[in-house]
């Protein structure tokens, strides 16, 4: 057989993957049929097309990172089959588009028994389900809107895969382990960059040039649309316009990282542009700097998912209470379920779990509606409390002295047995060491 396309470096070994698959099958019951699609092109506008990217179910199953494709096990002859059915080569469209690498190339290359042709697919579908052994599908739903169709019009038993993958991709292995380190690293040395270029009349959509060309020089990308507020715009939580110019005196606050083999970084840095603190800036990044380090430390394993923010927040409350914004006791302050009036100037989660997706699936977000994990070695986990005070605001008080200024600082955590290890450390949160770097070029 001949090579259809071209080589294609997978990020693991067959093996890594073969071991993640067994993890998964071995917990499934005879007679399943499992059924993984990934991303399709999506139109951004006539005839082109957002940038692909990969469903992350995918990547940790195969590593197939190109669109369209359905990952396929079934244990309908009591052992384990696996299949990724995939476009065929097409000259016409490979003219245009590229190389499709096509059903032997899958067959021989990828960690998987088969290649088979994706218009196959729906006659291979009902011939698994009505197979005297099939029982149920076990899928993901909302990534494919055929295979989604398909599996309902069939009145299958459709269970979610997620239930079962979602808890194998907390914890990272050693190989997942140094590629997110080496996210963590290109995303930290990109917001160096930025600071570097920091000046008294610099825009933010210039610092999100320096951070994303940084990106893509670095045969990288982002992970998440990156935010640049300068000032008030620093308020805003996911603020992505990044177009204003940042005054003199004013903070900026980067919220930006990077993706390698679909591994994300997430770090955030809040800064003054003109390289020096005020001192309500200094007051307030202070506050939230102790609060970041505390939650850091409360990273241990054993402990229960909770126990950072409730650090970062400890922190915070007490500190909000001792520069006069809030008038009240800690334990007011706090309130019941840590939902007191200090949450009006810290409205979001102290971190998530960080890997394939930068909101990393497993539980270990607030609000999400799976059991919050435990800290346990190999997950990797964002810290990131901040404090805003938007001037705009009128449902809270905001104190004219920190009125427009909102600072998050954000690192990435990897929890080990021996304490938590940061892996963006050699990206500067020091006052001293942020106000050393600022506008020093390159
Ligand atoms: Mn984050």
């Amino acid at each position: 057989m001949q090579s259809n396309g071209e080589d294609m470096n997978l990020p693991f070994s067959h093996q890594e993957y073969y071991d993640r698959q067994s993890s998964f099958l071995d917990q499934l019951p005879v007679g399943s049929v499992v059924i993984i699609p990934t991303n399709t092109k999506k139109c951004r506008s006539n005839d082109t097309n957002f940038p692909f990217r990969a469903n992350s179910y995918m990547l940790y199953l195969s590593g197939w990172d190109h669109p369209g494709g359905i990952w396929v096990a079934d244990n309908l002859d009591s052992t384990w089959k696996t299949s990724l059915y995939v476009r065929d080569n097409d000259t016409k469209s490979e003219i245009w588009e590229g190389r499709i690498l096509g059903p032997d190339y899958v067959s021989k290359n990828m960690p998987v028994d088969s290649g088979f042709s994706i218009n196959s697919f729906d006659e291979d579908f009902i011939q698994y389900i009505h197979n005297d052994n099939f029982n149920y599908i076990y899928s993901i739903g909302g990534v494919d809107e055929h295979i989604d169709q398909l599996i309902s019009d069939n009145n299958v038993v459709k269970l979610d895969a997620r239930n079962f993958l979602d808890k194998l991709r907390v914890n990272k292995s050693d190989n997942e382990i140094e590629i997110m380190k080496k996210s963590a690293e290109l995303a930290s040395q990109a917001h160096i960059l930025a600071m570097k270029s920091g000046n008294s009349d610099v825009s933010e959509c210039h610092l999100q040039s320096i951070i994303e060309g940084y990106f893509i020089s670095n045969h990288s990308r982002w992970a998440y649309p990156s935010i640049v507020g300068g000032g008030d715009n620093a308020t805003i939580l996911h603020y992505s316009v990044n177009q204003d110019d940042i005054k003199d005196g004013e903070l900026v606050l980067i919220d930006a990282g990077c993706e390698i083999e679909g591994y994300a970084s997430d770090i955030t840095r809040t800064w003054p542009v003109n390289g020096i603190f005020t001192d309500a800036q200094r007051e307030i990044y202070e506050l939230v700097l102790a609060a970041e380090k505390a939650a850091i430390q409360a990273c241990q394993v054993g402990a229960p998912w909770n126990s950072f923010h409730e650090a970062a927040s400890n922190v915070l409350a007490q500190g909000l209470i001792d520069l006069g914004i809030l008038d009240c006791t800690l334990n007011e302050a706090l309130g019941d379920d840590y939902n007191g009036p200090y949450r009006n100037y810290f409205m979001h989660g102290t971190g998530h779990l960080l890997g394939l997706d930068v909101h990393d699936v497993g539980g270990g977000r607030q609000g999400d509606d799976v059991p919050s994990p435990v800290f346990s070695s190999g997950m990797i986990l964002t810290v990131e409390p901040g404090l805003y005070f938007a001037s705009w605001r009128t449902d809270v008080t905001i104190p004219e002295r920190y009125s427009g200024i909102g600072v998050r600082i954000e690192d990435n955590i990897l929890i080990t047995d021996n304490g938590p290890i940061v892996l963006t450390s050699s990206c500067p949160k020091e006052i001293d060491d942020i106000e050393a770097i600022i506008g020093t070029g390159e």
